[in-house]
């Protein structure tokens, strides 16, 4: 296992379904587990633990509302920990997205934007950081950059196409 996520809820299930995507995309094994800074304080400390002995290279934080979920998890290991804010509806994530981004100094988190796109993101960085010590994975994120602008290219056209 290279990669942890976790959600601080079922409920943030549907938001990770492009970070399961891409790590499936990119060959990349990971672990996925529920767990709560708040409801399950002693699960979310001894899974980290366990799995960076297991040998979990970057955590992945998704979580909602009061978020501290990165935070926790990023106190109890020197790994890379990415977080990404979960949109509820009283607030629509400005509330995650301020808890996660607004670290204190000294235990950093590297904060993705919020919802679906920042949980794509967060799984895009953690393949990034693996890529430092995996070529075949650099070649991977490149051809996936390619691919995007080969969309982007021929959307051009469609739109053309149009007017
Ligand atoms: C956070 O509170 C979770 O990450 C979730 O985004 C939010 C709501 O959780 P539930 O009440 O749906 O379990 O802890």
């Amino acid at each position: 296992m290279k990669v942890a996520l976790f959600i601080g809820s079922d409920s943030d299930f549907d938001v990770i379904q492009g970070a399961v995507k891409v790590f499936k995309d990119f060959d990349v094994p990971f672990t996925l587990e529920v767990t709560s800074a708040h409801r399950s304080p002693r699960r979310t400390e001894s899974l980290v633990k366990m799995l960076v002995e297991e040998g979990v290279e970057v955590f992945i934080a998704v979580a909602g509302k009061a978020a501290h979920l990165a935070g926790v998890v990023a106190a109890h290991t020197v790994r890379p920990v990415i977080g990404v804010p979960v949109a509820s509806a009283t607030l629509n994530g400005l509330d995650a997205l301020l808890s996660t981004v607004q670290m204190p100094k000294g235990v950093p988190v590297a904060c993705m934007g919020v919802g679906p796109s920042g949980a794509v993101n967060a799984a895009l960085l953690a393949v990034q950081i693996l890529s430092l010590k995996d070529e075949s994975l650099v070649t991977r994120l490149n051809d996936y950059r390619e691919e995007m602008a080969a969309q982007v290219e021929s959307s051009s056209k469609k739109i053309k196409e149009k007017i």
